[in-house]
């Protein structure tokens, strides 16, 4: 049996630009990604979202827009990583690097995806047209995508 966990992940978009962070350590150490984690017990998954986003970056926002959910299956393990994505159009503070990720922002035609997990190149395109999607993907270890499935939808 599949259980799962919710973790969070936010993208802070400004015109022509994306806020991404190097993770220094843990879960997907080594790759530029958005700002999240897991969620604590009597938090909502948009608090938890909030939270992340502080901690690892330094900012705080007002909005926060649900743009995403993916489920993540890696091939042995029992549990499903329920990833909800938020995008953040206006944020108050400046990045600031924290023990856990290393914020610097990039041109939205200069993402690094060879330096990121190998599912954000179908998503990321979504995230800056504006659009909601829903999606699944098995991993086998962290690089290959065995199968996927990744919709768009009006809301979520
Ligand atoms: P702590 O508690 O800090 O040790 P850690 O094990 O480092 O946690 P955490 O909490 O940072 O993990 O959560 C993992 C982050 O990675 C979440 O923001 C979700 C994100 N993530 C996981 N799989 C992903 C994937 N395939 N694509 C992606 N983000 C992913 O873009």
């Amino acid at each position: 049996m599949l259980t799962s966990k919710p973790l969070t992940l936010v993208l802070v978009v400004q015109p022509g630009r994306v806020l991404l962070g190097m993770k220094k350590r843990g879960f997907g150490a080594g790759k530029w990604n958005g700002f999240g984690g897991k969620v604590q017990p009597g938090e909502t998954i948009e608090d938890a979202a909030r939270r992340e986003l502080q901690e690892e970056s330094g900012l705080t926002v007002d909005a926060l827009e649900k743009v995403g959910n993916i489920k993540f299956e890696f091939v042995g393990e029992t549990e499903l990583l329920d990833v909800h994505i938020f995008r953040a159009d206006a944020y108050n503070g400046d990045p600031t690097e924290s023990e856990e990720m290393r914020p610097r922002w990039f041109q939205c035609n200069q993402i690094p995806f060879s330096e990121m997990w190998a599912d954000d190149i179908l998503w990321f395109p979504l995230i800056l047209q504006k659009k909601k999607f829903v999606g699944y993907f098995k991993f086998q270890g962290h690089d290959v995508i065995l199968s996927h499935r990744l919709e768009e939808v009006d809301e979520l």
